[in-house]
């Protein structure tokens, strides 16, 4: 009876929607797996039991490769994260939180700079470079053209890729071109004024995969991340480790600091480091509080 796997694609009260071989199978979680303190979530790979009227039981949640908090979703292969070239003006700081989040969690991080129909191909390729330069896979595109939306495709085969960025983006326009689905879109004066059009977390198939908008993610906090191991997640500054004066430099004060060169010469961007600057500085003092607690 048992013995069938598929993965969670989206909870809805106490049921749970698993995406198997041959289509979807609602279920629900065993008790066994409640009494364990076991909560299914989105992006779960699970082992299901199927019942005689059709609707499974999930026995068995395999091990999670990793596991985001807001959205709650699991086992997430790559985040792609979209910035707007313009309208909203893009947000840097938020870009490269979100960057760093995914590398701490191992997962990989692409950028996608949107509505490059709304700038030049100067404007656009400027900011792309940021990102490639630092060490990204970095991608442009255009809902309104359909541009690049096939190497965004490219990105996705058999991978669970979550989407993510400021409101008004175009997350959901690019989702609806990639995955066929009609998603709601919504208007720039209504985002702008902070109210987000997509809500619940769902995973979409797609080109043998899954794609995923995270409503809510450009708020995330950056919790869980070591100042001292934050250095680790910026390639660029990555790529230099070793290099500086002191062992351990967390580039911020210190004589001799190869990342502070590279920021002088330029060989690291300017935002990138403030970027860093600026969360290093969360962090310190998260960790200090919780030490004088
Ligand atoms: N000019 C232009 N407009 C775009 C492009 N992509 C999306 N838009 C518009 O931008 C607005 C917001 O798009 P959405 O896809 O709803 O943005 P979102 O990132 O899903 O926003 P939230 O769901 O609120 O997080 C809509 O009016 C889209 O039509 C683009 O490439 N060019
Ligand atoms: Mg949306
Ligand atoms: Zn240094």
């Amino acid at each position: 009876m048992s013995g069938i796997e598929g993965t969670i694609i989206k909870g809805v009260g106490g049921s749970y929607y698993v995406s198997v071989s041959d289509g979807l199978v609602e279920c629900h979680a065993r008790g066994k797996l409640r009494r364990a303190e076991q909560t299914p979530m989105v992006g779960d790979r699970v082992s299901l039991a199927m019942g005689k009227d059709g609707t499974g039981s999930i026995e068995k949640i395999q091990p999670r490769k990793n596991f985001l908090i807001r959205p709650s979703v699991a086992n997430i292969d790559a985040l792609l994260v979209v910035c707007a070239a313009a309208s909203p003006q893009p947000d840097l700081g938020l870009l490269d939180k979100l960057l760093a989040i995914a590398a701490s969690k191992g997962i990989e991080g692409v950028v996608c700079v949107n509505k490059t129909d709304l700038v030049s191909d100067a404007q656009a390729h400027e900011l792309a470079e940021i990102y490639s330069r630092a060490g990204y896979k970095t991608l442009t595109a255009c809902a309104k053209t359909q541009a690049g939306v096939d190497q965004i495709c490219g990105l996705i085969r058999g991978r669970t890729v979550a989407f993510a960025g400021l409101s008004g983006v175009g997350k959901s326009s690019l989702l609806s071109l990639i995955t066929g689905r009609e998603l709601q879109v919504g208007d720039v004066s209504r985002i702008e004024r902070g109210r987000h059009t997509t809500r619940h977390v769902e995973l979409i198939p797609a080109r043998g995969g899954f794609v995923l908008d995270t409503p809510g993610f450009s708020r995330l906090e950056v919790e869980g991340i070591k100042a001292q191991e934050l250095r680790l997640y910026f390639p660029e500054m990555e790529k230099l480790e070793g290099q500086c004066r002191f062992r351990g430099c967390t580039h911020t004060a210190e004589p001799d600091c190869a990342v502070i060169s590279a920021v002088k010469t330029g060989d690291i961007a300017q935002s990138r480091y403030e970027s860093y600057r600026q969360m290093y500085e969360t962090l310190k003092d998260i960790k200090e509080w919780e030490e004088n607690k």
